[in-house]
């Protein structure tokens, strides 16, 4: 009966129906075992008929504007004939709706066309958790037809260089006001970034924004090119004028374009594929481990002896696999 249900769900998710395409994201976020096996023959199938695509992530503190320049952006791309689809991978957003003031997540105007569809995603659960179900909801939206995939994701903790690790193209925005935004912002998201924009330049903030535009770009300078052909570019715009959202488009496009000239684009990819495998072995193991009481008894002893320092890091981890290599003794 299930396997029914899962062909009835192959099919919707290739039709681009929207409630297909939410059924089986949930599925693919659920913890659930029975889930996780449903998923990954869902997985399975889906992978062969996805479009290619042009996975764009998009990064910046709470309230930059992310979500109402992907909005933005968004209904120019739809202009311009393509399919978005929109992930956001934000820990602090609310799926209550509309309890952050002014909160954008939901991108009313965008959701509501054709050939877009906007997905928030829940926080709960780990960052890694997140991280891991994006890739596969990339995979389903991929076989829906959308052909720009883009995910939204808070520039604090960890989640903008897992998101970095699962794109194509990573645009780092930015608010007007250089100098402190500088020291803010981690050097290691600059290095990340393959497009720089200052938005909310606008009204009274059009001229610091400029200001903005020429220290980034000095900054930029200084650093080492992750990409020999590509000087990062740094551009300024208003998500709520639409001032040089067009131009942030040709940009990402110039960069897609640079990018698979150079073959970088599927190195990239392949490199993402193999992150993505080692990840979820190295999950798969850990799972392992907590689901066996004398191995996730012996890991918390390891961890504190490793507190303690006595006993280092490599040390622990080796006799722990030592251990993982012995017949369970509840097996005999
Ligand atoms: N003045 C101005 N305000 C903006 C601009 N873009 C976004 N905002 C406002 O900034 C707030 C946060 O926007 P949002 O897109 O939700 O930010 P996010 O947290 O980065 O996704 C909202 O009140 C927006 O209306 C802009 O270009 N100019
Ligand atoms: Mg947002």
């Amino acid at each position: 009966l299930n396997s029914n249900i899962d062909a009835a769900l192959v099919d919707g998710v290739r039709r681009g129906d929207r409630r297909a395409i939410s059924r089986a994201i949930t599925l693919v976020e659920s913890s659930k075992a029975d889930h996780r096996d449903r998923a990954e023959r869902l997985l399975g199938e889906l992978l062969k008929i996805g479009v290619p695509s042009l996975r764009i992530g998009i990064t910046g503190v709470p309230g930059v504007g992310k979500s109402t320049l992907i909005e933005a952006l968004g209904n120019r791309v739809v202009d311009h004939g393509h399919r978005i689809a929109v992930l956001t991978v934000d820990p602090s957003s609310s799926l209550s709706g509309g309890s952050i003031l002014g909160d954008k997540t939901r991108m009313e105007t965008l959701s509501r066309r054709d050939g877009a569809y906007v997905r928030p995603s829940p926080s709960a659960g780990s960052l890694g958790g997140v991280g891991r179900r994006t890739r596969e909801s990339m995979v389903i939206l991929e076989a829906a037809g959308f052909d720009v995939i883009v995910v939204e994701t808070v520039g604090v903790g960890q989640s903008e260089t897992l998101v970095e690790r699962m794109t194509d193209v990573f645009l780092l925005l930015l608010l007007p006001g250089g100098g402190d935004e500088l020291q803010g912002i981690k050097r290691g998201i600059m290095e990340l970034a393959d497009v720089v924009v200052v938005n909310k330049a606008d009204g009274e903030m059009k001229a610091s924004a400029g200001r903005a535009v020429a220290e980034y770009r000095n900054a930029l300078r200084l650093m080492q090119r992750r990409y020999r052909e590509w000087q990062v570019p740094v551009s300024s715009c208003s998500a709520i004028t639409g001032e040089g959202v067009e131009a942030v488009w040709s940009v990402i496009e110039d960069f897609a374009a640079m990018s698979r000239d150079h073959g970088h684009f599927s190195r990239r990819r392949d490199r993402q594929q193999i992150d993505w495998f080692r990840r979820e072995l190295h999950d798969g193991l850990l799972d392992l481990i907590a689901s066996d009481s004398r191995l996730a008894a012996e890991m918390q002893r390891m961890e504190s002896d490793v507190l303690d320092r006595r006993i280092t890091p490599a040390g622990a981890a080796r006799r722990l696999v030592e251990l993982f290599k012995q017949p369970r003794s509840d097996a005999r």
